[in-house]
């Protein structure tokens, strides 16, 4: 019988705890017929990317995962076979101390954020024994090449896309109001959090000599953007024009229908980390803002994906994409945004088949779901080996 898995989310803010966790819960239920529960402190939150979720259930099944509400204090339950803690968010403690008293005790994984910087291949998969109890907690660092844990994808994504691009778009534009793009047109995609560099990014597209057409689903931006148009308010559903911009404004989407997006869109502008790989997935050029952190520790990370993502980009192309995602990120060594975008739109032809030919390249550092399920049947089978 195959084992059972919990896996444990905590909000911290925005949504990408709850959509990795989502993502994660999904495959392994789907593409490896696991046993899943998953559990998550918010609900709300978790509402906002998966609209079927029902914030006042403390039990509900969803797309084949038992999604149970985290209340504290934790009630008696029994753990499962292996453990998730998603991103050191703390097991409540009269869980842990159930799982230490089960023999063979749970496999324990901390599933890390993800990371570009080349320290992670070394971190991956290392032991941490609890400092009270007999528990060994592994850490699993997701990345991008072979000897890390790899990245969250479905095995079909490729052919869903491939499929929604081929004959799905149109019908993915209409709902919004909006026709196929026009042959010159740039549709872009916004999602961000608030950002010092936008304003200069519309006026550079509001005096662009091709149409921009920008959509923004609901979020931290908005208020910046309202701001902007000097309007008191931008509701989903509103359309802004100035200059060659036009400025649509859209509900916030179900993590299916945010895929949808970046598939549709020319360009797309992420933040954090699930859309950021969703975004490379896409095989479309994209802009990272990377999740800020005191101290702007979060340049690191940046950098480092930066820097593996330009490697194989010629010279100028890879400048343009460089600068222009230093600028959003803040990082103050590049020209003003206006010559970042002039110099990301000159080289734009190259950069998107860089996307194509990078999101291949991807599949290098192998399915997560897949890797996770080999990293614990491999330490389930020494449990059995060393407790006959
Ligand atoms: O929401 P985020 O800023 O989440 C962040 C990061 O994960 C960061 O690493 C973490 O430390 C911090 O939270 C606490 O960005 P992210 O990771 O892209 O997650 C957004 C999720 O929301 C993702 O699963 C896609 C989904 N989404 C929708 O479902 N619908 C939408 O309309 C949009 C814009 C996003």
């Amino acid at each position: 019988m195959r084992a059972t898995w919990d896996i444990f989310c905590n909000v911290v803010d925005n949504y990408g705890d709850v959509g990795i966790a989502w993502r994660l819960a999904r495959g392994l239920v789907r593409e490896h017929g696991l046993a899943v529960r998953l559990w998550v402190d918010d609900l709300h939150a978790f509402q906002r990317i998966w609209p079927a979720i029902a914030t006042d259930a403390d039990h509900q099944r969803c797309e084949g995962v038992l999604v149970c509400a985290w209340h504290t204090p934790f009630a008696t339950t029994e753990p499962a076979q292996v453990v998730i803690e998603a991103f050191g968010c703390a097991l409540p403690e009269s869980y842990l101390t159930a799982m230490s008293v089960q023999s063979p005790p749970p496999v324990w994984i901390n599933l890390e954020y993800l990371s570009a910087e080349p320290w992670v291949a070394e971190h991956h998969g290392l032991p941490s024994p609890h400092p009270r109890l007999p528990l060994i907690k592994y850490f699993f660092f997701p990345g991008y090449t072979p000897d890390t844990g790899g990245l969250l994808a479905e095995a079909d994504l490729a052919e869903r896309r491939a499929i929604f691009v081929r004959s799905e778009a149109a019908a993915f534009w209409r709902q919004f109001g909006l026709g196929v793009p026009q042959a010159d047109e740039l549709r872009v995609s916004l999602f961000a959090y608030e950002n010092p560099a936008l304003p200069a990014l519309l006026d550079a597209w509001v005096s662009e000599t091709r149409p921009v057409t920008c959509l923004v689903p609901e979020g931290r931006v908005i208020p910046q953007l309202a701001a902007w148009l000097a309007v008191p308010g931008l509701p989903a559903g509103e359309v802004h024009r100035r200059g060659a911009l036009r400025l649509h404004i859209l509900p916030f989407l179900s993590q299916d229908a945010y895929d949808h997006l970046l598939w549709a869109c020319g360009l797309n502008f992420v933040r954090g980390e699930d859309s950021c790989v969703r975004a490379q997935w896409a095989a479309r050029p994209f802009v990272w803002q990377a999740y800020p952190q005191a101290d702007a520790a979060h340049w690191d990370k940046m950098n480092a994906l930066q820097s593996r993502y330009t490697e194989s980009l010629d010279g100028l192309a890879a400048r343009a994409v460089s600068a222009m995602w230093r600028h959003w990120n803040g990082v103050q060594d590049t020209p003003g945004m206006a010559e970042c975008w002039d110099a990301w739109r000159a080289r734009q032809a190259e950069i998107e088949r860089h996307a194509g030919v990078w999101c291949e390249r991807l599949r290098q550092a192998g399915r997560l779901t897949d890797k996770l399920v080999d990293f614990v049947e491999n330490k389930l089978e020494c449990r059995v080996f060393s407790n006959p």
